[in-house]
């Protein structure tokens, strides 16, 4: 085995977005874009000669020839061990578990999540630190500047390495580990929670599906859901990890879960729905005919998560990201819990969460997680549901309903408008964010702005400052209307356009969510004048 340096060329845009980067599979066959973007990540970690890197990924198309390019240049740079899944793979938060366990430095994670594959499709990188959370920012930007200097990376010139089995290689001065991707993940998940009052709840004949949407968390929930805790076989339905999932969106909401929606709203409904995404770090719950919005789904999580043994007596604080709906904070008030708004992203809620301030966090896009590993986590968050369920005996419905009888029900929308010019979407948000001073006080299709401002964070703990995080509205009648630019697309942009209510009449609680909240589409739409600005008449999806 040789090592060699190859001299290279950088690329224009190699810049992570909302969770790594993300870029068309053509985009990255181009001649040495991977590797470029390798040795950037490597060059600007602290030293790593001798120690532990982890490297996985969802399965999706390219993943294999990804993944020996990331094991030669690991060993060309000297990694003393790299641990890395079977064929391959490893879901988002079984890395990031996987990193702490074995006390690696940090790790790859080779997935585009919800976006999705095949050869037209897309492909991703991302990098998790030792802790196991999404590199933060600053050195996501370190990645992006180095990869505008960068001359030559590190080759090692050797055949393919074989992962199908399970075992250690030994390359030069590097150990290559390959192991099982589920068992390590599934170990920690029994000792957070109480396996055998959820198998109980499976043995009295209560009945769930999970639709892993073929991607990489097959696997994982039929192990979990399957052989561990006694649900049906079936249950875990497109459970094989498929290259381009099927030709699917693997993203679990109401646009993209379509046959999970259908079966939970039928005769034969089970008592739970829940789905994954790509990568495995997101989740979705339905009861039977019954859809929990994200936002909602938090704040029940918020209420009983002390009563799963592994929380007990260690609730601190509750984070959201700030397009989450406010439905977690009456609940997180009621329970003194401090609660935080970070801009979208994971990589956010890594240093609340180090710091021990929050327990809890989650996002309007299904995401969640806790402190007991710094990913979301779909299938831990699935998990959370099931003991909720198992310990109180109610319903998904019953508990979501006492939710709103509580606090009023906080209606969710989401509409994504998809533009092919980054430009014409940038200047739409840049002609809003200038309106923006003159709102308050105004009244606008009779409703009146009391809030208007674009969405800065400043970390608590680091101090670091995110700017440019989405424009926020607020009306005096208790909604909001938030505008941001996905950071997660490979082409074009996509305008996304969030709109909360709090509506405390119980007969309206029954309304869909489009018909309560139709009204602000309109004014959302007025404000921003996109369709006039961009030509585009509909959005690509709406939940
Ligand atoms: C989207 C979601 C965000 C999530 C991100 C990554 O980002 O809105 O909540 O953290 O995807 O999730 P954006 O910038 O497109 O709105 V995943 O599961 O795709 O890694
Ligand atoms: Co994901």
């Amino acid at each position: 085995m040789d090592i060699i340096s190859v001299k290279t060329e950088p690329y224009q845009g190699q810049v992570p977005g909302t969770s790594g980067l993300r870029k068309k599979v053509s985009v990255f066959k181009q001649n040495h874009y991977l590797e470029n973007f390798i040795q950037s990540v490597f060059d600007s970690l602290d030293s790593f000669e001798g120690k532990t890197l982890v490297i996985g990924g969802d399965g999706r198309y390219y993943n294999d020839y990804a993944v020996q390019v990331l094991l030669k240049m690991a060993i060309a740079n000297q990694f003393g061990r790299i641990i890395v899944g079977q064929n391959g793979i490893l879901s988002t938060p079984a890395t990031s578990y996987v990193i702490v366990k074995y006390g690696a430095m940090g790790g790859f994670i080779l997935s585009a999540s919800h976006n999705p594959g095949g050869p037209d499709g897309d492909f991703g990188i991302k990098f998790d630190n030792e802790n196991g959370a999404p590199a933060p920012q600053e050195l996501t930007d370190k990645f992006a500047k180095r990869t505008r200097e960068i001359d030559h990376f590190w080759w090692a010139d050797m055949p393919d390495i074989d992962l199908t089995q399970v075992g250690e290689l030994v390359f030069g001065s590097t150990v290559v580990q390959v192991i099982d991707p589920v068992s390590d993940y599934a170990a920690y998940m029994q000792k957070i929670f109480d396996f055998k009052q959820i198998k109980r709840l499976f043995d009295k004949g209560f009945r769930m599906t999970f639709d892993a949407m073929n991607a990489v968390t097959g696997p994982y929930a039929k192990y979990i859901f399957e052989d561990l805790l006694g649900a049906p076989r079936g249950s875990v339905i497109r459970q094989e990890p498929l290259m381009d999932f099927g030709g699917l969106h693997p993203e679990p909401n109401l646009t993209y879960a379509t046959e999970l929606v259908s079966r939970m709203y039928s005769e034969q409904a089970p008592d739970f729905g829940t789905a994954s995404d790509g990568d495995g770090d997101r989740y979705m719950i339905l009861g039977r005919s019954f859809f929990v919005n994200p936002s909602d789904s938090l704040a029940v999580l918020a209420g009983y998560l002390d009563t799963i043994p592994f929380y007990r007596g260690k609730m601190t604080g509750v984070a959201r990201s700030m397009p989450t709906s406010f439905a977690v904070d009456d609940v997180a008030k009621d329970k003194n819990l401090t609660v935080y708004q970070t801009p979208t992203g994971w990589k956010f809620f890594g240093s609340l969460l180090t710091a021990g301030k929050i327990t809890l966090c989650g996002e309007e896009s299904f995401g969640a997680g806790s402190y007991h590993l710094q990913e979301k986590d779909g299938i831990w968050a699935v998990l959370c549901w099931l003991s909720i369920l198992a310990k109180t005996g109610k319903s998904v419905e019953q508990l979501v309903r006492e939710l709103w009888q509580k606090q009023g029900r906080v209606f969710t929308l989401l509409h994504n408008y998809d533009i092919a010019d980054k430009g014409v979407a940038e200047a739409v948000m840049a002609g809003l964010k200038e309106k923006l001073p003159l709102l308050p006080g105004t009244v606008i299709q009779k409703e009146k702005i009391t809030q208007a401002f674009p969405f800065v964070y400043t970390d608590p703990v680091t101090g670091e400052v995110a700017d440019n995080q989405g424009l926020c509205i607020y009306f005096e009648s208790d909604a909001r209307i938030v505008f941001r630019l996905s950071g997660t697309n490979s082409v074009g942009a996509t305008l996304k356009i969030y709109i909360n209510q709090r509506v405390r009449e119980f007969d309206k609680f029954d309304s869909p969510a489009t018909e309560v909240l139709d009204k602000w589409v309109h004014i959302a739409l007025e404000l921003s004048e996109l369709k006039r600005l961009t030509g585009v008449e509909k959005p690509s999806m709406i939940t």
